[in-house]
């Protein structure tokens, strides 16, 4: 690959001018501005150097468009981009901050304090966002685009959250595919309601928009009522979100009077499309929404490690609970436990292959390698095709959770529920929930003598670990289920919860 070409996206913003390009609580903002807010943001970066040479910058601000500059001022300058979560206890921010080893930490005031101390801790310069202001004089280095430009977190099946690497060819790869399936154009008007540390949030919505010149309107954090107005009041033409928020949607509808009712609903008409994904749609809830919208909901999936694979078509037929067929330059087929492709009608695993899979696991080159199989990326998902179309079963660890389209890991945090005072052992499994799509459920065992409640372990987990790994269902228990060799027996355990609450 030529080393003189410039990050197609910025190529592309270029074109775009003054059209307007994010609306946040900071300002509306047109391609042009986010264009020479991000140029003084590398250059300041840079400080007089001519490449940051992949050195990773872990970042922190609030959803807009200070988010958005900085990122594409890390790309500018040629760092790895590492965007953290606001979620995040400082113990977890401390973690991704060392494993991803940066060579600086920014963030917006707002987040000062907590980053301040741990880029002290971890002897690391620490930047203000507002500090980066030099006069936007210098050149940017040429990008070459098989460079690595961004580390995501994301749980496994074994110990902590591991950096999923993607190049700036990974990440036109993905945007470029979906731009293609889902008809993005520069008309189009996005409302995003996502993080902006997971791909669903940073290139489904916020890059995507972005690459078509579009508008993309962030919200600080979700807040149903709030998206409702949105929806009622602007001019958007899409929307895309997890399960769990059109299940939070739908509640606000149903608490309106007729009229507000009418008001929401027909609201809706003037979208081309709504998007659901990181976690299976509930076929209640397709049924719901296309009542109450008349929109038939488009389901896909996706991964960090992949971008998004299979999608529901945009003309045609969407199948209720099924993901569609292989999106543009994605290949897609499902491998039985030996690793060999099955047929229709056989379920088995989904691998992965093609320019958006991922480069590798952050500095964890044995499990770089074990998650491919002959050049195709093992999911750890799995499928049925029926008809030609893709059906989710299910994963195959039990030691995943989806909860609200996060995903968490239960080894991780059975981890951290050991190191409590009160609890002797504990296995932690996701409990099926209508609203979250899975919940995080701890089977406990307590140290004799000693008692624990939900609210008490609440309080406890929140210091240590994101508000969404901390279980929300617990069950006190004698024994743990365990299988001849010794192992929870995971499936059983969930059983438990259908019958003791806590
Ligand atoms: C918050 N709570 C939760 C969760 N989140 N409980 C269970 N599961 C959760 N996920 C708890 C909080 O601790 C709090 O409890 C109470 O619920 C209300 O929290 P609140 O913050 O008000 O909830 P919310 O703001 O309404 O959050 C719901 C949400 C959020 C908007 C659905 O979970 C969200 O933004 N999810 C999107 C995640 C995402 O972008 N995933 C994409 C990953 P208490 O009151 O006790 O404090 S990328 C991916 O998956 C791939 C690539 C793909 O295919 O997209
Ligand atoms: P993440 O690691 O956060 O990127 O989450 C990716 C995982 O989300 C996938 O491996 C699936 O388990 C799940 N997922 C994403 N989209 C869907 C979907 N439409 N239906 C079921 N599961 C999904």
């Amino acid at each position: 690959m030529a080393s003189s070409e410039k990050i197609a996206l910025i190529a592309r913003a270029e074109e775009h001018g003054f059209r307007p390009a994010i609306i946040s609580s900071e300002g509306t903002y047109n391609y042009r501005q986010l264009l020479e807010r991000s140029r003084q943001i590398a250059l300041t970066l840079l400080d007089g150097r001519e490449d940051l040479k992949e050195e990773r910058v872990a970042f922190l601000t609030p959803r807009g468009f200070d988010y958005a500059a900085l990122q594409w001022g890390i790309w500018r300058a040629g760092g790895i981009a590492v965007p953290l979560g606001e979620m995040h206890p400082v113990s977890e921010l401390e973690y991704l901050i060392s494993d991803s080893a940066a060579s600086m930490v920014v963030a917006h005031p707002e987040f000062e304090a907590k980053l301040r101390a741990i880029a002290r801790n971890l002897s690391l310069p620490f930047v203000l966002t507002e500090e980066l202001l030099s006069p936007s004089q210098g050149s940017l280095p040429k990008i070459d685009p098989a460079r690595r430009a961004m580390i995501l977190y994301t749980s496994g099946t074994t110990g902590k959250a591991k950096g999923v690497v993607s190049t700036h060819l990974n990440i036109q790869a993905q945007v470029k595919s979906l731009v293609e399936a889902w008809g993005w154009t520069s008309e189009d008007y996005i409302l995003h309601v996502l993080p902006l540390h997971h791909v669903h949030g940073i290139i489904n919505v916020l890059t995507c928009a972005l690459w078509a010149g579009a508008r993309c309107e962030i919200l600080p954090r979700f807040d149903p009522l709030e998206t409702w107005q949105k929806f009622v009041e602007r001019d958007l033409t899409l929307f895309m979100a997890v399960p769990t928020i059109y299940v939070k949607l739908i509640a606000v509808w149903e608490g309106g009077t007729p009229q507000e009712q009418e008001l929401m609903g027909k609201a809706c008409q003037k979208f081309r499309l709504m998007v659901s994904g990181s976690a299976a749609l509930p076929v209640s809830v397709l049924a719901e929404w296309k009542a109450i919208t008349g929109h038939t909901i488009l389901e896909r999936y996706g991964m960090t490690e992949i971008g998004m694979a299979l999608s529901n078509p945009l003309y045609g037929e969407r199948a209720p609970g099924s993901v569609g067929t292989a999106l543009p330059q994605v290949e897609v087929r499902l491998v039985d436990d030996g690793g060999n492709p099955v047929g229709p009608g056989v379920s088995g695993e989904i691998q992965v292959k093609g320019p958006s899979v991922f480069l590798e696991y952050w500095q964890r080159p044995e499990e770089t390698r074990a998650s491919f199989h002959q050049g195709w990326f093992s999911t750890g998902d799995v499928a049925i095709v029926e008809k030609g179309i893709y059906r989710i079963l299910g994963r195959k660890s039990t030691d995943i959770i989806k909860t609200g389209g996060y995903k968490v890991s239960a080894l991780e945090i059975e981890e951290v529920l050991r190191s409590h005072p009160a609890i002797k052992e504990c296995a932690v499994v996701g409990i099926e929930d209508p609203e979250w799509g899975e919940r995080v459920g701890a089977a406990l065992i307590l140290e004799s003598g000693e008692d624990l409640t939900l609210a008490e372990l609440r309080t406890w987990g929140k210091r240590r670990l994101a508000p969404y790994k901390v279980p929300t269902r617990v069950v006190i228990v004698d024994d743990l289920p365990r299988n001849p060799l010794g192992k929870v027996t995971k499936l059983l355990l969930k059983k438990y919860f259908e019958i003791t609450q806590r």
